[in-house]
């Protein structure tokens, strides 16, 4: 039997271990990951038996700054799930959805859950689900996974996904156009070491000068002297270096996602008395 290879990826304090404990029961697996004393857990869903989820640590980017993040996104690029499940917490989502754009640019299709969604309600705000999964161009499942409510929906939209491959790992979110440029002239120079799919993700961080990727790909002098020369070319037009441009432009991006899905009721009223 095959087995569905689900990731499990989200900030600190979103809720993955209440979801995994909900979800696998105690078909669970504990172990460390290799080389580090940090806590692996896998297990199979009580619900669906040839589904295997994957817990990993909670993070916030995949930049890599720590053994955490370093876990995480070697995992997600060397044993390359089925598919990505990002849970979010609802009530801090300008922070988590950091995380989010940087798994939408792996090359594996991505779910998202957003939890809390009781207190989400409770604070009297709103998320406009459908408009950010159109703008993330991601399914979007709001939840509750303490109150119980609509983890079946999360579960079956995600075997879903895979079944359809809705979303295709393809990454759609653009950033600024002279940017853009950039990575698009670093895909080219790296057309040949890079499979299609992961071409964004390794445009992206060669633009930030990420060590490990560029050690991976084995690139030649050439290579390396053309990408260092597009590099400086953007950094002189945005006046700052790579790594701060990438920042920036996540979070505008970000910003105007939230400005348009979510909105604050209580704020609202107040204005109209
Ligand atoms: C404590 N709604 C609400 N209201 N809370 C939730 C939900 C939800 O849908 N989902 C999770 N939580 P983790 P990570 C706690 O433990 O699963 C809560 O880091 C407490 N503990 O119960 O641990 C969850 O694995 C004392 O809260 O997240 C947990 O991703 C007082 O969010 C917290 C209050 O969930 C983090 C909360 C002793």
């Amino acid at each position: 039997t095959t087995t569905l290879q689900i990731a499990l990826a989200g900030n600190p304090n979103s809720g993955k271990t209440s979801l995994f404990n909900e979800i696998t029961g105690t078909n669970q697996r504990v172990g460390n990951w290799p080389g580090v004393t940090i806590e692996k857990k896998s297990g199979k869903l009580t619900k669906y038996p040839n589904v295997e989820l994957q817990d990993l640590p909670g993070i916030y980017s995949l930049s890599p700054y720590s053994p955490e993040e370093l876990v995480a996104r070697n995992y997600l690029i060397d044993d390359a799930p089925d598919l990505i499940l990002n849970l979010i917490d609802g009530t801090n989502i300008e922070r988590n959805l950091y995380l989010t754009t940087q798994l939408l640019e792996l090359g594996v299709p991505v779910i998202i859950g957003i939890n809390m969604m009781d207190v989400v309600e409770k604070n009297k705000q709103t998320i406009d689900i459908k408009l950010l999964s159109e703008m993330l161009y991601a399914p979007i499942v709001g939840l509750s996974v303490t109150k119980k409510k609509n983890i079946d929906e999360l579960m079956k939209r995600s075997l879903h996904t895979h079944a359809t491959s809705e979303g295709q790992g393809q990454n759609h979110i653009r950033y600024d156009k002279r940017l853009e440029v950039a990575l698009e002239e670093i895909a080219d120079v790296i057309e040949a070491n890079t499979p299609e799919n992961r071409r964004r993700w390794f445009s992206i961080k060669l633009f930030e000068r990420d060590e490990e990727i560029r050690n991976e790909l084995h690139l030649t002098k050439e290579q390396q002297i053309e990408i260092n020369e597009i590099i400086a070319i953007t950094e002189k037009i945005f006046q700052t270096d790579s790594t701060s441009i990438m920042i920036n432009e996540r979070y505008d991006f970000i910003t105007r996602l939230v400005e348009k899905a979510v909105t604050n009721k209580s704020n609202f009223e107040l204005s109209l008395s």
